[in-house]
C-alpha cells in the first residue's frame, strides 16, 4: 500500500500489535460539507462513498478484524423522499463496483438492523453482497442500516421472551445470554467508536456494544476523512490504552 509521508510518520508511532479488533464509525457531516461548497446534499453522500471505500481498504490493510459503518438510521426516514431514494442507491452504486476487491480480499460484508424496512432492491442489492462474500473469513464489514440502538434492544428483549415462552432457553439470563439477541451477536464489542462531524453524541448508535469502548471525536466532516485521521484515532485509543494499564502515578 503506497502511504503519504504524513500517513507513515503516524504508522510508525502506531503498535502494529494493538490494532483495535473492531472499529464503529459514525459518518457525519456529509450534508454540511456539501452545503459549504454550494453543492447539493447528495453530492456529500457521494463523496462520502469514496471515503467509505478508502477507509474499508485501509481499516483492512491495518488489521482491523470488524468495521461497522452507520449507514442509514431509522431516524433518517424523516429526510424529504428525494434525499432517502438517493442514499438508498448508494448499497448498489458501492457493491457493484467494490465487490470483486472484498472478495478478492477475504472481506466479509454483514448487516445490522432491520432489513424489512428497506426497499426490496436494495434488499436485493445488499444479500447479492452478502451472498458472495458469507464464506470469506477475513475482515467483517459491517454495515448499519435501518439501524437504531434501542430498537435493536427492544426486539432483542421481544424474541428473549419468546423463546423463554416456548422453553428454548433457561430463565437465568445473563449479559451473555442478552447480547447473543442484538444484531451484533458473534461479533467482538468496539474497542473504538469514531464519530466524525464535530456532534460529541452516540446517536442511538450499539448503545450495549459500547459500554466499554474508547470514544474519538472529529470536526473533520465525513467526506474530508482520510488514512491519516484514522490512523491518529488508533493512535490515541493506543495511547489511553496504555494509560489506563497504569495504576495512576506510574
Ligand atoms: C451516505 C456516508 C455505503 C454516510 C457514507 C443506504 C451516508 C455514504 C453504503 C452501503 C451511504 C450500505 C450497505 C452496503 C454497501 C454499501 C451506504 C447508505 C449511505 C445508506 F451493503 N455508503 N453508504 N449506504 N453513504
Amino acid at each position: 500500500m503506497q502511504l503519504k509521508p504524513r500517513e507513515e510518520e503516524i504508522l510508525r508511532k502506531i503498535d502494529r500489535r494493538r490494532i483495535p479488533a473492531h472499529v464503529a464509525m459514525i459518518m457525519d457531516g456529509n450534508g454540511r460539507w456539501a452545503r459549504e461548497r454550494g453543492l447539493p446534499r447528495s453530492a456529500g453522500h457521494r463523496q462520502g462513498v469514496e471515503t467509505v471505500r478508502d477507509v474499508v481498504r485501509f481499516s483492512n490493510y491495518l488489521g482491523i478484524k470488524v468495521l461497522t459503518l452507520f449507514a442509514f438510521s431509522t431516524e433518517n426516514w424523516h429526510r424529504p423522499a428525494q434525499e432517502i431514494n438517493f442514499l438508498m442507491s448508494l448499497p448498489e452504486q458501492y457493491l457493484q463496483t467494490e465487490l470483486p476487491e472484498l472478495v478478492k480480499n477475504n472481506v466479509r460484508v454483514q448487516l445490522i438492523g432491520d432489513p424489512e424496512g428497506l426497499p426490496g432492491q436494495v434488499r436485493r442489492a445488499i444479500n447479492e453482497g452478502l451472498a458472495a462474500t458469507a464464506k470469506n473469513s477475513g475482515m467483517v464489514l459491517n454495515f448499519a442500516l435501518n439501524y437504531g440502538a434501542r430498537m435493536e434492544i427492544v426486539r432483542a428483549v421481544q424474541a428473549l421472551i419468546r423463546d423463554l415462552q416456548q422453553g428454548k432457553i433457561e430463565p437465568s439470563v445473563n449479559e451473555a445470554t442478552f447480547a447473543a439477541y442484538l444484531y451484533t451477536a458473534g461479533l467482538p464489542d468496539p474497542d473504538l467508536l469514531i464519530r466524525t462531524g464535530g456532534e460529541h453524541r452516540i446517536s442511538n448508535f450499539l448503545l450495549w456494544q459500547l459500554a466499554y469502548s474508547e470514544l474519538w471525536f472529529t470536526p473533520v466532516y465525513w467526506p474530508d476523512f482520510c488514512r491519516q485521521h484514522l490512523l491518529q484515532a488508533i493512535s490515541d485509543f493506543q495511547q489511553r490504552e496504555r494509560r489506563y494499564g497504569k495504576i495512576s502515578g506510574e
